[in-house]
């Protein structure tokens, strides 16, 4: 790979900002507390971190609301703190990625003020208006990812908007190319500035169906809702055909790749949450060199942490995506963090962070790992009066939210807050991850945090797992299999994420050679038999 494609095979760190480090004893972090801390992330070993949103916002969806893509939010600092952030990442070696919030604007940016105010104002075009029924309804049965109708009546037009998530967040009409134009110039702004790329969010709702058909309803072998819809939100009944991955996205990411061509060594990952439809549209999205450069999917954030999801879901990806690039990830703040999804018994979750990091790096494709997933921190189990999150107090208490992913980084175990704030943060900081503060585990040779570190550094050191073939090898039920392979070098990677011992035996026509030293497991190769205890892993070259 050249220094351009640094993106392949890359780590990329997501950094929460408002959860990472405060430095003004307001409770929430800030940009000065990201770049006193990215002497931690460079010490992981990562190549990149991915920033949510820090733009101005009303913080109605915790900053995935923008009313300014051109400036900081004062709550995080500003634009000079950004330029300090980025040198000093830089000076780390750390590419910088950061969130792009285009699908929609929140209510209170000044395109949104201007369109609302008549029917035939310069930017009257710029949202997705339309007619009501007859009777007065909405003009179709589109629904809010985050429950209720996607549409809002507006007293002043007399007609209705559309969101697809929170009425406070209008979706942008796209089929205006004047809509366009406005974000690419957003865009270059930062690129300008020194940005190495873009993590473009929900990139395959861009675009509606222009005549705006009803969806139809959810077809029972198509699992398209996937992740967006748990199971208390009527969004999941539909199929989601014309509400979002419309054919015109394409021509939209051609533009915005053929601006990155115009920089250099810059990327885009696109967030696709697509369900069985993920495939294909990943596929597309990634393919030919004149789309996005990668796709985040939702497909490891689920609950599901079987040898046989795992294959099916990863092995679907590389024979549906062969010439593009996927991007995986176990953890963000969207989703309830990991070694609380995969298990239930707490004395298990330092064994699963560890196995599930090592599985992560040896994937092939770019991983993202999610902030405090380095230190195995646990969901945070919050009362309803500590939510924030609009979604988990609008279905509360059969979903929770995402409140308990985002709470804030333990740094200190000693400190008040774990050394995060000064002040009372805006969400609190648990008991339990407070001992799992990053210097406790800094002095402990194979805690998760070293973990971390020695398996990135593994992944580093073998060229076959950055972009290396990957193939699954036959095997049965709980054992996962599969090899890596680039130039002379190809790695067997066996995992057993059981509670038993298991024995893989090769298929005859492979011959195991020597076992590869692979940090905090120990399967080994007896009579030509990969023997694993439970959750372990071994590696061995053929
Ligand atoms: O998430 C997109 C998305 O599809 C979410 O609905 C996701 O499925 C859900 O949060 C899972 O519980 C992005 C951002 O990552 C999220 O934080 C934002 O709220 C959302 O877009 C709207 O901008």
């Amino acid at each position: 790979t050249s220094a351009a494609d640094w993106w392949r095979g890359a780590v990329i760190y997501q950094v929460y900002p408002r959860s990472f480090q405060d430095t003004t004893g307001d409770g929430i972090g800030d940009l000065k507390g990201v770049t006193q801390r990215l002497s931690h992330i460079a010490s992981l070993g990562v190549d990149a971190i991915w920033l949510s949103p820090f733009f101005k916002s009303p913080m109605a969806d915790m900053g995935y609301d923008v009313s300014d893509y051109c400036d900081v939010d004062p709550m995080f600092g500003s634009l000079a703190d950004f330029d300090d952030m980025l040198a000093e990442a830089h000076g780390l070696g750390l590419k910088v990625i950061i969130d792009q919030v285009i699908s929609h604007t929140s209510d209170q940016h000044p395109w949104f003020k201007e369109s609302r105010s008549s029917r035939d104002n310069d930017k009257a075009d710029w949202y997705v208006w339309a007619e009501p029924k007859k009777d007065g309804t909405a003009p179709n049965n589109w629904l809010s990812v985050f429950g209720g109708p996607a549409w809002e009546w507006d007293g002043v037009r007399r007609q209705y908007y559309m969101h697809n998530f929170l009425t406070s967040q209008p979706d942008l009409n796209f089929h205006n190319p004047d809509v366009q134009e406005a974000l690419l110039e957003t865009m270059r702004f930062w690129l300008d500035r020194g940005v190495d790329g873009f993590r473009l969010d929900t990139a395959n709702y861009y675009f509606h169906d222009a005549k705006i058909r009803d969806n139809p309803p959810h077809e029972p072998d198509s699992d398209e809702a996937g992740l967006d819809a748990p199971d208390v939100n009527p969004y999941g009944m539909q199929a989601h055909r014309y509400d979002k991955t419309q054919p015109e996205n394409v021509g939209f990411l051609k533009r915005v790749r053929a601006l990155l061509d115009s920089y250099e060594g810059r990327t885009a990952v696109g967030e696709v949450g697509d369900g069985a439809r993920s495939l294909k549209t990943v596929a597309e999205y990634t393919s030919g060199g004149d789309k996005l450069h990668m796709c985040y999917t939702f497909d490891l954030l689920g609950p599901d942490f079987s040898a046989s999801y795992i294959r099916k879901c990863v092995e679907g990806f590389q024979k549906a995506v062969t010439d593009g690039w996927v991007c995986w990830a176990f953890s963000n703040h969207d989703v309830e963090r990991h070694v609380s999804r995969f298990i239930d018994a707490p004395e298990e979750r330092e064994r699963v962070a560890r196995l599930a990091a090592t599985l992560l790096s040896t994937l092939r494709g770019t991983i993202c790992l999610y902030q405090g997933e380095e230190l195995g921190l646990p969901e945070a189990e919050l009362a309803f009066e500590d939510l924030r999150d609009p979604y988990g107090i609008r279905f509360w208490p059969a979903f929770k939210g995402r409140d308990g992913c985002r709470t804030p980084m333990p740094w200190q175990v000693d400190a008040p807050h774990a050394g995060f704030s000064a002040g009372r943060p805006w969400l609190p900081v648990p008991v339990e991850h407070a001992r799992l503060a990053a210097d406790t585990q800094e002095k402990v040779p194979g805690s998760v945090l070293n973990h971390y570190r020695d398996t990135l550094a593994f992944r580093k050191a073998h060229p076959a797992l950055l972009d290396g073939e990957m193939a699954f090898v036959k095997s049965n039920q709980d054992v996962l299999a599969f090899t890596r392979q680039k130039g002379a070098e190809t790695l067997l990677f066996v995992f057993n994420l059981t509670r038993e011992k298991v024995e893989f035996a090769p298929p005859s026509s492979m011959t195991l050679g020597e076992t590869v030293a692979v940090p905090g497991f120990g399967g080994r190769v007896a009579d030509g038999t990969v023997e694993l205890a439970p959750l372990d892993m071994a590696c061995v070259r053929l």
